[in-house]
Order: C-alpha cells, then structure tokens, then sequence
C-alpha cells in the first residue's frame, strides 16, 4: 500500500468515530523461559496467540502467577512445558494463602506442567471461558488442587488432571479437594480423566455451581483420610460430592469410579437435580457407594461392592435401573481389587495408565477403568 493510499485508509477509518487508529499490539510470539522472573513476565505480558514454552527444572515463584488477558477461540494463550521437558512450578516461596496460578481470562491453553506445595490453592480459574488443561498435576497444596470459579465458567476442558495430597492444615482439612468446580454458573464444562486422590476432603467438589458440569474417565479415592496426624481432623472425603448450597443442577457423571474414599462413593449432598449417574463403580468407600436420599438423580448400569454404609441410598424421586442394587441384576465379578497400579505412569498422550483394578469385562455395568 502506498503511503497516500494508507492516509486515505486511516482517515476513512477515523471517519465516523472520531478516534485515531491506534498501533496493533505487539506481535504475538513465543516465548521460552528460564527463571521464576520471565516466567511471571510471560504470564503477565501474553496476549492472543503467545506461546509459552517453559523450560525444564523447579521454579519458585514470589507471587502469583497470573493474567486477565483473554486468547481467543483462533488464537488462543498456551503455556506449556518446552518439548518433553519436565517442569514443575513451586509455591513453597509464596507468601501466606497465595495460589501458583490465577487465570481471570478466556481462552488459553495450559498443559504439561506440575504445580506443587501452593500455600493455598494451586491453579485457579475464575470466570474463564474456553480454557483447555491438559496432562497438569497439582500436588501437596494447602487447599484444592484445581479450582474453577465465578459466574461465566464456559467450555472449559480439564483432560488428564492428576490432583492429590491436598490438606488445608487450618481448617483441619476441611476443605481441600483435587478439583473444585465451586461458587459459579456456566455451560459446557468437561472434566475427563481425572485421578483426584489423597486429599483431606472431596476428590471432586461442585458445592454451589449452578450449571450443569460432565465428568467421565475419572478415579476418586482415599480422600478424607487424616493422613497428616490431625487431632482435630474434619475432611469430609466424598469421592464425588455433587452439590451443596441449595442449587438444582443435573451434573452427569459417565464411566468414572470412587473407591476408598472415607466418605461416600458419590453423593447428591442435597442437590435435588436429575443428577445423571451412569456405568461408575463405587467400591470399598466407608460411607455409601451412592448417596441420593432427597433429590431425583437418574442412576443406571452403576456397581456397587463392598461400601461400609451399603451401595445405594436413594430417595423416592430417583430413577434406579440397570445397577447391581436393582432387583434382577447380576454382580460381575472384579478382575482385581488390588490397586496399586492405578499410581502407575499415564500412557503416552496422557490417558490413565492401563490396570485390571475393578475391571469385570462386563459391556453393560460399572466403569471400564480407563
Ligand atoms: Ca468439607
Ligand atoms: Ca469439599
């Protein structure tokens, strides 16, 4: 374009608005770091279509990492790990009660990294939309491991989280969960191939989120257990607590299992919506394998063996069919009730590792464990 040219488009752009064109953003680009510093200069300076690439190592953070800055749909933010590197971000710098990473911002997509030992919750996302989490842990934090949050909670996708040793000492253990999907509204939120374990509360919390939520492929156990020597302990350790707070909201949990947990295998926790539970395992939990006493759940082709409080505990308004509790249905048999593969190594991409633990073979009952 010639100059003249360009002056005519300026000024038929300025035309109208009465504003001069302001230059374009700096150009989006990669960026590799190296040090807590570019790290938090990264975070904080990205705009749509930076790409962070983080290089391999331990890095402690002074303050929280964080962003308002939204991607878009075409060119979203990633923050990843460079290559195959492993890199691991840790809060053990951070100052009392502040979390590793807080996104206020759409469209990024954030994967391959692990976040460990936040003084208080490891990775939050408030009011996202169209976030994507792939193969992220978050380890030994003081509060939940993973948390999304606040109205406009849309699209968003946790794929492959491993999320455990959570324990909020203050509290007793009240209230850290792997995820969190708490306080909030929004559609089209996907959580898929979750471990969610060892944590003082919930594996999986969705206390006062008021929009249906998807959860398939996902492991929840051992969590309530005082496993820090707490004389005043009070984790709560449902593996997957559905609700609270008055809200009526018809999560759907698909192919997904709780077992060991110190509290119920699955629970309603007062949320009266058609719940939709279909082919999970709930095994060997201390409480109920599932816990649906008031509200009008949909719960079929599920397994219930050996819960301390009994497999099913369910209200007049639940629809039951298809599950072992249900009259006319046989209980396959388990290939293994020995677990200690489900710490293994997830598969190349991320997928759970394989095992046999409460596989039956059965195409008609209970989570496939995988
Ligand atoms: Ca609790
Ligand atoms: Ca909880």
């Amino acid at each position: 374009m010639s100059r003249r040219s360009a002056l005519a488009a300026l000024a038929a752009l300025t035309l109208g608005t009465g504003l001069a064109v302001l230059p374009t953003q700096a150009q989006a680009a990669t960026v590799v770091v190296g040090n807590s510093t570019e790290l938090a200069d990264a975070v904080k300076n990205a705009v749509p279509g930076t790409v962070i690439q983080v290089r391999g190592g331990t890095y402690y953070p002074t303050a929280t990492l964080q962003s308002t800055a939204d991607g878009t749909s075409s060119s979203p933010v990633t923050l990843t790990a460079y290559g195959s590197e492993t890199v691991k971000i840790d809060g053990s710098n951070l100052p009392a009660g502040a979390w590793i990473l807080k996104l206020t911002a759409d469209y990024w997509n954030v994967s391959n990294l692990t976040f460990q030992n936040s003084p208080d919750s490891a990775v939050v996302c408030q009011s996202c939309t169209g976030t994507d989490w792939n193969n992220i842990r978050t380890i030994d934090g003081g509060d939940s491991g993973f948390t999304l949050t606040g109205d406009g909670t849309v699209n968003n996708t946790v794929r492959n989280l491993d999320s455990y040793g959570h324990y909020d000492k203050a509290t007793h253990g009240e209230n850290a969960d792997g995820i969190a999907v708490k306080f909030g509204s929004g559609s089209g939120n996907l959580i898929t191939g979750a471990r969610l374990y060892n944590n003082s509360d919930d594996g999986l919390d969705f206390w006062s989120f008021s929009s249906p939520v998807t959860v398939e492929h996902t492991w929840a156990f051992g969590n309530g257990k005082n496993r820090w020597s707490d004389s005043a302990f009070a984790g709560d350790g449902n593996g997957y607590k559905l609700g609270g707070d008055g809200e009526v909201v018809a999560h759907v949990v698909n192919n997904s299992a709780a077992w060991d947990n110190a509290g119920n295998g699955f629970t309603e926790n007062s949320n009266k919506g058609a719940i939709v539970i279909n082919r999970t395992t709930a095994y060997a939990n201390a409480k109920g394998g599932y816990y649906f006493a008031t509200g009008s759940a949909r719960l079929g082709k599920n397994l219930a063996v050996s819960n301390g409080g009994g497999s099913v505990n369910k209200g007049s308004s639940v629809v039951s069919m298809g599950n072992n509790w249900d009259s006319g249905i046989a209980t396959p048999a388990f290939r293994s009730t020995n677990a200690s593969t489900v710490y293994n190594a997830r598969q190349p991409g991320g997928a759970l590792p394989a095992t046999t633990f409460l596989t039956t073979g059965s195409t008609s009952i209970g989570a496939t464990m995988d």
